[in-house]
């Protein structure tokens, strides 16, 4: 279900750090998720290389405070081969390693494009984190923020800079509204108020397709970074 706004809302910036690798060459896009615990982001991305492996060159780089849990689910799923997932352990909060000392995941993203490249698209999962949690531009070109309907209908209200300034919200997990009472049309309606016509995309990844809106999205990002 797609209740946002449209995805070209005034056309995605490029932004973030140097486009282009020592050697001359366009390095990948990189996209950042972020978002509370347990929102759905690993899931999310696990979607998204189930759409787009086909017809994108994918890796990803995970980070967990203290394991490689997330990157370990991403591997058994094998949603991508082995030599494209990747995780930083983050061994503090995890806006730490995303926004303040970005080099841990700076050495990662350079190390998958050496090793595995070229690349399209690399997906950087944040640690569930709190409302505040943003990236670096230094390390992404694009922020993708998770909330989920079952952390409460007032999470779009309460705003925050990762529901106000993502460059795209996803409110994952609408098939529980029903069972938490949340009420998605409040959501949609308060998410719009807060984000100044950001895109907005409602998902279920309890279905095939679940992420197909989010994949358009990443679609059209890379459109516009290889343009
Ligand atoms: N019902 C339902 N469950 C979901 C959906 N998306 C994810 N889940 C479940 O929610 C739980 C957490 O999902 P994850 O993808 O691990 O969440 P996360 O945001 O990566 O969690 P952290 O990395 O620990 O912050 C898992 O049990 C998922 O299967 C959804 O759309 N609907
Ligand atoms: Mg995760």
């Amino acid at each position: 279900m797609h209740l946002g706004h449209s995805l070209s809302h005034g056309g995605p910036e490029v932004v973030g750090a140097d486009a282009r690798r020592p050697d001359g060459v366009r390095r990948a896009l990189r996209i950042g998720l972020g978002g509370p615990v347990g929102s759905g982001k690993t899931a999310t991305v696990a979607a998204l290389c189930r759409l787009l492996r086909d017809e994108v060159s994918l890796a990803v780089v995970t980070n967990d405070i203290y394991t490689r849990e997330d990157a370990e689910f991403l591997l058994r799923e094998a949603v991508l081969p082995p030599e494209r997932i990747t995780a930083v352990e983050t061994g503090a909060c995890p806006h730490t390693a995303i926004r303040d000392d970005i080099s841990a995941n700076l050495e990662a993203v350079e190390d998958l494009e050496d090793e595995v490249g070229p690349l399209d698209v690399i997906l950087v999962e944040s640690g569930g984190d709190n409302l505040t949690a943003t990236f670096s531009k230094g390390l992404v070109d694009a922020q993708i923020f998770v909330i989920d309907v079952a952390g409460g209908d007032d999470i779009p209200r309460k705003g925050g800079p990762g529901v106000t300034t993502a460059d795209l919200l996803v409110v994952n997990k609408t098939d529980l509204a029903p069972h938490v009472g949340s009420d998605l049309a409040r959501m949609a309606a308060d998410a719009r108020a807060q984000r100044d016509g950001l895109p907005v995309v409602f998902q279920s990844l309890r279905s095939e397709e679940g992420a197909r809106d989010v994949a358009a999205w990443v679609r059209e990002r890379l459109a516009v970074w290889t343009a």
